[in-house]
């Protein structure tokens, strides 16, 4: 067995979505803050995500995590997100899947019934508060960065859809949140029409990146939305249900934390959900965040909430990753 690049991971699934959770063979990164560290990553060292993530190591819909020292004197871990689409400023079922894993290998002090643990992100500080009993970590609740809407009623021109309308509300990334009943022709919900919901998902997407991309009133670099978030017929501001498309073409098999989080900031300006309320918020394999608007604040100038998401993870496995020299696919490969 020969190797030249060796990383030691922790898997992880929350809510039925993989976080490959990296805590060992990185070394620290270069930057001076989180941001840096994943320019870094996407500038510099991007074949190293790409060979975690993408087959034979990951596989399409693979996400991760790696931990890192943390810059700010107010933090204990520092994360830089990675997953087959590149790397997300913040990521919420990463975040859950990376504070179990910090939890369950005992790498922050754990203390019963709660756990609370402050990580450096790209986005800025992200505090999980962890439900432990025992050595396990039963839920975990993260205080997302705020949260808010850019649009209502939006509309884009879709070939092959027509006219669609479009909510746009950012929740540490940009979702277009279209209720799928509003389409002329709508598929089906559910997994059996997952191939029609993924093209329509697919073909929104362009078509607002190519009209009318997003833009964050203070991070010039979010520029575009890469998440489409498909409000399933029925769904309530108690009980919504969704399928989440994702940049290049696959689902998010979790509820998705910074699309719920978007979800309950588009509840709240539209008048739907208050401050204190909350929203079950489904994925399309039916695993559920629980999503809560717990203040207000200002991004910009747009009215913006801060909305705490709950959920929780199981560590699957630990891995340790190997690259032999002549191995053809040093920086994997995706079909
Ligand atoms: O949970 O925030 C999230 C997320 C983003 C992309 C996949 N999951």
């Amino acid at each position: 067995m020969e190797s030249i690049r060796t990383w030691q991971c922790v898997d992880s699934h929350t809510e039925g979505m993989p976080t490959r959770v990296v805590v060992g063979g990185v070394g620290t990164l270069p930057g001076a803050t989180m941001e840096e560290r994943r320019q870094y990553v996407m500038n510099e060292a991007d074949h190293l995500r790409r060979w975690l993530m993408f087959e034979p190591h990951g596989h399409s819909a693979m996400s991760g995590a790696i931990v890192q020292p943390p810059i700010r004197d107010d933090a204990d871990w520092g994360v830089v997100y990675i997953e087959v689409s590149g790397c997300l400023p913040m990521c919420g079922h990463g975040t859950i899947g990376t504070a179990t894993v910090l939890v369950e290998t005992g790498m922050v002090p754990v203390t019963e019934p709660q756990t609370v643990i402050r990580l450096d992100t790209p986005a800025g500080l992200v505090v999980a508060t962890v439900d432990v009993e025992g050595t396990r970590a039963r839920a975990v609740t993260i205080e997302n960065v705020p949260s808010f809407v850019t649009e209502l009623d939006a509309t884009v021109d879709v070939p092959g859809l027509g006219s669609v309308t479009y909510d746009m509300a950012f929740g540490g990334n940009f979702y277009a949140i279209v209720e799928l009943e509003s389409l002329d022709n709508a598929p089906a919900f559910g997994r059996d029409s997952a191939p029609e919901l993924l093209d329509v998902g697919m073909r929104i997407m362009r078509a607002i990146n190519e009209q009318a991309p997003p833009l964050h009133p203070e991070n010039p670099a979010i520029d575009h939305v890469h998440h489409v978030q498909l409000v399933a017929p029925g769904s309530t501001a108690e009980h919504s249900r969704h399928a989440m498309v994702i940049h290049p073409g696959w689902f998010d098999r979790s509820p998705c934390g910074t699309g719920t989080s978007a979800r309950v900031a588009q509840l709240v300006a539209r008048g739907h959900m208050a401050i204190g309320d909350e929203v079950r918020n489904e994925s399309i394999i039916g695993t559920h965040f629980i999503g809560r608007a717990i203040r207000e604040t200002k991004v910009g100038d747009y009215p913006a909430i801060v909305p705490t998401i709950t959920g929780r993870a199981w560590i699957t496995g630990t891995s340790q990753h190997m690259l032999a020299p002549d191995d053809p696919f040093p920086e994997g490969f995706l079909l």
